[in-house]
């Protein structure tokens, strides 16, 4: 049944608290709500809640909670350099090797000369749990709730015990660098609560009770792959109640009979930078604390909610609304795949902007493989920055989705990788500018790991510049780009040394390298010149050739690089009239058919190289690569089809592969995606995906509603951003489009596309232009 707005949330309302007798105050329905009949038992059950730094999962127990947290600078070792200088000896004879057709003999020799060393990089860790136990409350709840409210960035836990009612509310505030809980009850001196440390680091941290108010943990990280522990870390709670008493015992602290308490979270580490682990953590989450503590919940909370939705309000989305959404949202993805319910589309969406903007802000590190929630000290793949697709991809919905500030962490990791990365070019391939491959970490280890199939990809670095050129190409600030303008020249000096001429071709190539990580079945995985490296690289020359312009420099070096450019390989039409995924026709003998990584289709998303409307052919070619590989994958594949069949135009299979990336197999309980196991990629994918379907911003132009779902007749998505620094407002009807508002902030003319009707738009910054589509024709209205 599709439901109005006004009905959804009086019904929601009931729905949400189950007719609540005890005196508290309904939550209000909202459809940016996730929530629960019964506390979480796993962690992909609990409920994430960020402050761009510190993470903590939400676990919503009643006589004992469970706040398991992160600080995204808590990584095992220290600074190392793990550039390999036996790498350049072999380096000859690798690519002779490949070039002979040899490809088995050069992995082996690849694995035992060209890796980094230690083979494996560091990992994330967490910091542990903090652990609350509520004497008193072992009586059966009634009237039980739990949701996390994305409007409002804040956990919320209800229940009553014996006749009282208790609220929790967590937040984790980027202004105030805290994690805050609430405890309330609607009667007086009903809050006692144990506090105490648990933490699986083997480095064993201690805690401790300071003063009377304050529970410490404090320790070091964990060595790993033989690089020491460097890192000093503190977590500190100050405990403020109202009421009651406090008391120490065993490491644990105790309030009783409070009327309220407010705990205040702190963390930090001795991280400055890659090559610096010289912070005071204490000194840190003192001074944080002392700010904090004097302005009390109220205070916080608006200050959270304030900066918080500064960002978060920008878009609005809806793609209509059934009685599905009313069910608690872990049932709505147990039956999403047999159910109509776009709008659990809208709040995986949504979702997908919350967990940005509670990962990655300002300041703070650039979210990793699981963002910055992770209950492991070696979690999946070390939780590190994987940076073949994974890291690119949590980066996605960030700038169309009006979320260009959370992009800055990743600007910084660039930064950062191109000094590391620079002396990996050097010792390795004897080369200037900077080199990364297709993992890094705190510390910015840039080289070969995990083995020659995985490992040996030199493209990592220009994958991420894309990024840096994406910042300036939808904000347009000049001043940013003379900033990033020399990592991305540096990257592309890189392959200026290292492209060598391709024998049979007499193109220039990378060699050796991969296509991320798909055996081509002739020995191997390492090759040439495979298709993505060179799409990558021409991205990254077009990117350096019009900054160079803009800015009115370095005149000479963008010629070298449009003469590179001209001798890249182009794309080639297989056999099978499929867009090759390397030089030769191999794509029917990879050995693994339906391969995760779609990486020779790039070109189409995130790239725009290849497109239905600018290069036909080749769109058709990516559509059969894209058949064979077929829809069904890992969470993030899933979501990097979601991507490719919206810009080849048809919503309608996009769609299909949405249900399947919002399905109870590769989505949690707690709309976390699953990879499986947890992966935040396929959240932020899924978010960029749903983009592209109502807007896309590529090759110059604007595409109103290009691959609209039959599924999603009715609605809008406002507030989002394109290319040459324009909002745009997406509000459609019965399949069409009903309106378009562009607002510029800067000057510039967009190409605007509906169907076969276009528009040109020369606008000022400030300016606001309404288009309407009767008949199918753009038009001012
Ligand atoms: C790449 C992928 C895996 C996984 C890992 C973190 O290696 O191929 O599927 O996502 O990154």
């Amino acid at each position: 049944m599709r439901l109005t707005r006004r009905t959804t949330l009086a019904l929601a309302a009931g729905a949400a608290t189950g007719g609540f007798t005890s005196g508290q105050a309904a939550t209000p329905a909202s459809p940016l709500r996730l929530w629960y009949r019964q506390p979480a038992n796993e962690w992909v059950e609990a409920l994430a809640i960020g402050s761009g730094r510190m993470g903590a999962m939400v676990f919503g127990g009643v006589a004992a909670e469970r706040l398991q947290l992160n600080e995204d600078t808590l990584w095992a070792g220290g600074p190392y350099n793990p550039a390999n200088p036996e790498a350049l000896r072999a380096l000859p004879e690798i690519r002779a090797l490949i070039d002979a057709g040899d490809y088995a003999k050069a992995t082996e020799i690849a694995d035992a000369r060209f890796m980094a060393t230690p083979k494996r990089q560091m990992s994330y860790q967490t910091i542990g749990d903090l652990k609350l136990t509520f004497p008193g409350l072992d009586g059966p709840p009634t009237d039980y709730v739990r949701d996390l409210d994305l409007d409002g960035a804040i956990a919320t836990t209800r229940f009553a015990v014996g006749g009282t009612a208790y609220a929790r509310q967590v937040i984790g505030s980027y202004p105030d660098r805290v994690i805050a809980v609430r405890l309330t009850a609607d009667k007086s001196k009903a809050i006692s609560v144990d506090l105490s440390f648990a933490s699986p680091l083997k480095s064993k941290p201690v805690s401790g009770i300071e003063g009377r108010d304050t529970l410490v943990l404090a320790g070091a990280n964990e060595s790993q792959q033989g690089i020491p522990a460097q890192l000093k870390f503190e977590c500190r709670v100050q405990v403020l109640n109202k009421g009651g008493t406090l008391s120490a015992k065993d490491g644990v602290l105790s309030v009783s009979g409070a009327d309220e308490v407010l705990l205040l979270i702190a963390a930090a580490t001795s991280y400055r930078r890659f090559d610096d682990v010289g912070g005071d953590p204490v000194a840190i989450n003192k001074a944080v604390l002392a700010k904090a503590r004097t302005k009390g919940w109220r205070a916080l909370l608006a200050k959270h909610q304030t900066d918080y939705r500064a960002l978060f309000r920008r878009v609005s989305v809806d793609f209509g609304t059934t009685t599905a959404s009313l069910r608690p949202t872990d049932e709505r993805i147990k039956v999403s795949q047999t159910t109509d319910d776009p709008a659990l589309a809208a709040l995986y969406y949504q979702y997908g902007r919350y967990l940005l903007i509670a990962c990655s802000r300002p300041g703070g590190q650039a979210a990793n493989l699981q963002g910055v929630w992770n209950d492991k000290t070696f979690p999946p793949w070390g939780g590190k920055y994987t940076i073949n697709i994974n890291t690119e991809m949590n980066y996605w919905p960030a700038e169309p989705t009006g979320l260009a500030e959370c992009v800055k962490p990743l600007i910084e990791m660039v930064r950062d990788l191109s000094v590391t990365g620079a002396h990996m070019a050097k010792v390795m391939y004897n080369a200037r500018g900077w080199v990364t491959h297709h993992n890094t970490d705190l510390w910015r280890a840039s080289g070969p790991i995990d083995g020659a199939k995985f490992g040996v990809w030199p493209t990592g670095g220009a994958w991420l510049c894309k990024h840096l050129w994406d910042h300036y190409d939808y904000n347009r600030d000049r001043a940013y780009l003379a900033d990033v303008y020399p990592l991305m020249r540096g990257s592309a000096l890189f392959f200026l040394d290292a492209l060598v001429v391709d024998p049979k071709s007499g193109k220039l190539v990378t060699n050796p390298s991969i296509s991320p990580e798909n055996n081509h079945g002739h020995g191997s995985s390492l090759v040439a010149g495979p298709t993505m490296d060179q799409a990558i690289i021409r991205d990254l020359f077009t990117a350096c050739i019009k900054s160079a312009a803009i800015l009115g420099t370095d005149a000479d070096f963008a010629a070298q690089l449009t003469a590179a450019r001209e001798k890249l390989a182009p794309y080639k039409i297989g056999k099978d009239g499929q867009l090759q995924e390397w030089q030769e026709d191999w794509d029917a003998d990879a050995n693994d058919l339906q391969h995760r990584h779609v990486s020779h289709l790039y070109g189409v998303f995130p790239s725009d190289q290849i497109a239905i409307d600018t290069t036909p052919k080749l769109a058709d070619a990516a559509k059969v690569s894209l058949n064979t590989r077929g829809d069904i994958s890992t969470g993030w594949a899933i979501a990097w089809r979601l991507n490719l069949w919206s810009r080849l135009g048809d919503g309608d299979r996009a769609h299909k592969i949405l249900s399947l990336l919002l399905g109870p197999e590769r989505t949690y309980p707690n709309m976390f995606d699953a990879h499986p196991p947890f992966q935040i990629d396929g959240n932020f994918g899924g978010t960029s995906g749903m983009t592209e379907m109502v807007l896309q911003s590529r090759n110059d132009q604007i595409y109103l509603l290009p691959a609209l779902p039959s599924a999603w007749p009715t609605g809008h998505l406002t507030g989002l951003r394109a290319r040459g620094a324009v909002g745009v407002d997406v509000i459609w009807t019965r399949g069409k489009l009903e309106t378009a508002v562009f607002t510029a902030t800067a000057d510039g003319r967009h190409h605007v596309k509906y169907g076969a009707s276009s528009i040109d738009l020369d606008m000022k910054k400030g300016q606001r232009v309404r288009l309407t589509a009767r008949d199918g024709v753009l038009r001012r209205a």
